[in-house]
């Protein structure tokens, strides 16, 4: 396996030299791209040895103040010894843009010229000190064929332009912010632009531009409609106001992720930012402006304030994500925004923290960064910012914000300075919070209700038990958001092991909604009544309390299932189902989730161990109950939401379709056919896929004729075939298909990233002999998109014997010498013995 070294943030040292200025220039060829690096040095402490980062380079010439040098090579670092305190280094290099599969540093998607630098890209474009806290100044002058690359991008204002011999031209671009090298960005192509203007708060005009594929510009207009939301939300909110002339976004259809957020020059995942009634489901419209949102508003968290080293990402990513999330509850317009957001915490991100790959929200130890942009980086990070947030009030947040700002602006600084900020501007002590920060692990809070002549109260207990990565846990102060059902609604501050709450004199003993709005990432243990539940479920006030308590019943239902017993839950959830569809419709959004059976993934979070056989035919089992003893009530409510023109009826019709779709199927083949958009076109063609339905191969096929030629709408065919039952034996044909790459990451992941996460026949024999073979090829061809996939296969240790024993033959199978670092950690992680 290819061998990294680990990095620790307990080593962290300031750079032995800082770069000011660097001036570069790129004379843009397929396989042939010569980069003219030119920095100014200055010295930062004693060592006079200048280390450089650098991958897949070919070295041209290095000149100091004009002076050829011979450099070293130490560590796979170029070392340059510089005796002043100062001085300019030239650094000439080739790069091959067109074999770079791996999507990280320069390379082509589709006709185009783009580059990709965080975390460690830049090491690719040339030899520089490629960490978060070495701030430059930047030019970048790009020159390409005119006629192939009409338009060329780089970071912050154009100053230059110009025709050049040999039908080429060129372009200047100055950024007058210092910055990282993650956040270099150039982009060279033939695009549509979509232009539209945004006058800041004190008055400046700037200049917005969307860049995409030929013929798609009017694709773009959600996204710029989002754009410029949330410029006006972050003036409005923060007092965040944009600070060049012009903001671009590109649109690539090669990215590893969802999007960049490169100083003035966002680059973009196209699924990300184009879309259309014909093309895009109501979910679409919605990630699409959380992730303009996020990536805009990096420009001041993460950008203008960045990172000092790669520990602290979640300084940047867990701040953003809250900031989009915020900025979502109020655009998406659908009460089921946070609902989600718990939904993702409990099952990837508590699943994340149980596996070989648990790490806190800054992580102590990295051998490969890219494998650290997890759910529990950004989305736990989330959890520990709205919090904060929770504790401090909105304007305590927002004095801390501001304090943050004045303190740090243009500086690269740690996730301490910023709870330091907060507890600043707001007079209060953190320190016992910031372990939220260095501690792994999910919390088990346990309620114990305490009911006594009429007082009420509850005591709540904590504990973290022990992850792979880490022993000892200790308490975490935490919200714990209570609702007395028909009473009051309070927040209790949980600061120690254990605390009880006197809560009040009350004639009977009410029902406690427990965690609402899931007011902090911890797991609930609760024996309260069944009875309690329902309620819960039929009444409470909170969404996230009434989807959690269907899940608790149904934890005891499927529990009681796998082994062989029957269970009163069952009665309880169909009645309380049976409650919800017979009365008047309130919250459309809210029922969609009521009425979704819960998947396999979210149960496997339910049990530590996995009876994968038991939880599939457990799910199906439920299913069919809802479909034999609901259908009545539940078609009457289809009938009535499934023409409504309305995004929360077209979620439930969804729903609805999925949860019956065996005996819906011609009903399902009617609204495919006759959708008038893609929210109701792919909810059908989900049901027909769910419910394993015969018309299912008709409507795919048709969906492949309509479609087949715009590759971002067939991901989502690419998704349900790699759901789909019997799957695996199309792969062969699947992954001949135009509409799959195995160079493209979104294909791969649509495809077979669905398969592994979602379809129990990826953990069958055949099945994980498929992976053996498919895998190592993937990874040859992109180590940080396959790294990505791998997560589900990592949890071996808790199936069955018999998968346990073929998954650890298949992980330790795809240890070979060529094996990239990303997966190699990954491997390496899940497969150490166990003390
Ligand atoms: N900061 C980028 C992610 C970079 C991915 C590195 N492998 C996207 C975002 O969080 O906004
Ligand atoms: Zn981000």
């Amino acid at each position: 396996m290819a061998n990294k070294a680990v990095k620790r943030l307990a080593d962290y040292q300031s750079p032995a030299f800082l770069i000011t200025h660097l001036d570069l220039t790129f004379e843009l060829d397929d396989t042939q791209t010569r980069v003219t690096a030119v920095s100014k040095l200055k010295k930062n402490g004693t060592d006079s040895a200048l280390r450089l980062d650098g991958e897949h380079l070919e070295l041209v010439s290095v000149e100091l103040d004009g002076k050829t040098v011979e450099p070293r090579f130490e560590n796979e670092q170029l070392v340059i010894d510089v005796a002043g305190d100062s001085g300019e280094l030239k650094i000439v290099t080739l790069t091959n843009p067109s074999t770079n599969t791996a999507l990280e540093g320069l390379y082509k998607s589709g006709g185009a010229f783009c580059t990709q630098c965080e975390a460690e890209g830049f090491r690719r474009i040339t030899y520089f000190m490629d960490r978060p806290d070495v701030l430059a100044i930047y030019s970048s002058k790009v020159i390409a064929d005119k006629e192939k690359y009409p338009q060329l991008l780089s970071n912050g204002n154009l100053v230059e332009c110009g025709d050049l011999d040999g039908g080429r031209h060129f372009a200047t671009w100055q950024d007058p912010f210092p910055k990282p090298c993650y956040l270099f960005a150039l982009v060279a192509g033939d695009f549509d632009i979509l232009e539209d203007s945004f006058t800041t708060m004190s008055g400046r005009d700037v200049l917005l531009q969307i860049y995409v594929d030929k013929g798609r510009r009017a694709q773009a207009t959600h996204a710029m409609t989002a754009l410029k939301a949330s410029m006006k939300w972050d003036e409005d909110t923060y007092g965040l106001e944009y600070d060049l002339d012009r903001f671009m976004i590109v649109a690539v259809d090669f990215f590893n992720m969802g999007a960049m957020e490169n100083k003035g020059l966002n680059v973009f995942n196209a699924k990300f930012v184009l879309a259309d009634d014909n093309t895009a489901t109501d979910a679409d419209y919605d990630r699409i402006a959380g992730i303009i949102a996020h990536e805009y508003f990096h420009n001041w968290t993460g950008n203008r304030v960045t990172c000092r080293d790669w520990f602290q990402l979640s300084l940047k990513e867990g701040l953003t994500v809250f900031r989009d999330q915020s900025f979502s509850a109020d655009w998406a317009g659908s009460s089921a925004t946070r609902i989600h957001e718990a939904q993702l915490m409990r099952t990837a991100q508590f699943a994340e923290d149980a596996g070989p790959m648990s790490h806190p929200i800054r992580p102590q130890e990295v051998v490969e960064m890219n494998n650290f942009y997890t759910v529990t980086v950004y989305d736990k990070g989330a959890e520990v910012i709205r919090m904060l947030h929770g504790l401090l009030g909105k304007a305590g947040f927002r004095a801390g914000m501001d304090l943050y700002f004045k303190r740090h602006d243009g500086k690269a600084v740690t996730c301490d300075d910023f709870v330091d900020a907060m507890a600043d501007a707001n007079d209060v002590d953190l320190t016992a919070f910031k372990g939220w920060y260095s501690q792994s692990g999910t919390p088990i809070v346990t309620v114990t209700e305490l009911w006594e002549n009429g007082q009420y109260g509850l005591k709540l207990s904590q504990v973290t038990p022990p992850t792979a990565d880490q022993k000892e846990k200790g308490p975490l102060p935490l919200p714990f958001a209570i609702e007395l059902l028909g009473h009051s609604k309070q927040v209790l501050q949980l600061q120690g092991a254990e605390q009880t709450f006197a809560l009040g004199h009350f004639d009977e003993k009410p029902v406690l909604a427990p965690l609402c709005g899931f007011s902090a990432p911890v797991k609930l243990v609760f024996e309260q009544s069944d009875d309690e539940l329902a309620a819960l479920m039929e009444k409470a006030e909170d969404g996230f309390v009434r989807v959690d308590a269907a899940e608790r019943l149904l934890q005891r239902l499927v529990a009681a299932w796998l082994e062989g017993q029957e269970h009163p839950a069952l009665e309880l959830w169909l009645n309380a189902l049976h409650g919800i569809a017979s009365r008047p419709l309130t919250d459309a959004f809210l029922d969609a989730e009521l009425f979704k059976v819960p998947s396999v993934n979210a149960m496997l979070g339910w049990f530590e161990n996995i009876d994968l056989d038991g939880l599939v035919a457990a799910r199906t089992r439920l299913r069919s109950q809802v479909r034999e003893r609901l259908f009545a009530v539940l078609h009457d409510r289809y009938q009535m939401v499934k023409d409504v023109k309305e995004k929360g009826a077209r979620a439930l019709t969804n729903s609805l379709l999925v949860l019956l779709a065996e005996s819906l199927e011609n009903a399902i083949e009617e609204r495919y056919f006759q959708a008038r958009n893609m929210t109701e076109r792919q909810g059908a063609l989900a049901a027909a896929v769910a419910g394993n339905l015969a018309i299912s191969d008709k409507l795919l096929s048709d969906f492949d004729d309509k479609f087949g030629d715009n590759l971002q709408v067939m991901d989502k065919w690419l998704m349900l075939q790699g759901q789909r039952s019997g799957a695996l034996k199309r792969m062969p044909k699947l992954t001949e298909h135009s509409a799959f790459s195995w160079n493209n990451p979104n294909r791969t992941r649509s495809l077979i990233g669905v398969f592994i996460a979602h379809n129990p026949e990826a953990h069958s024999d055949a099945g994980y002999q498929w992976l053996s073979e498919v895998l190592p090829k993937l990874d040859s061809i992109n180590p940080q998109a396959t790294a990505r996939m791998v997560g589900p296969l990592l949890q071996w240790r808790r199936f069955d014997a018999k998968r346990r024993q073929s998954l650890e033959a298949l992980l330790t199978g795809l240890q070979t010498p060529t094996t990239s670092a990303d997966l190699g950690e990954l491997l390496g992680k899940a497969l150490a013995k166990k003390d």
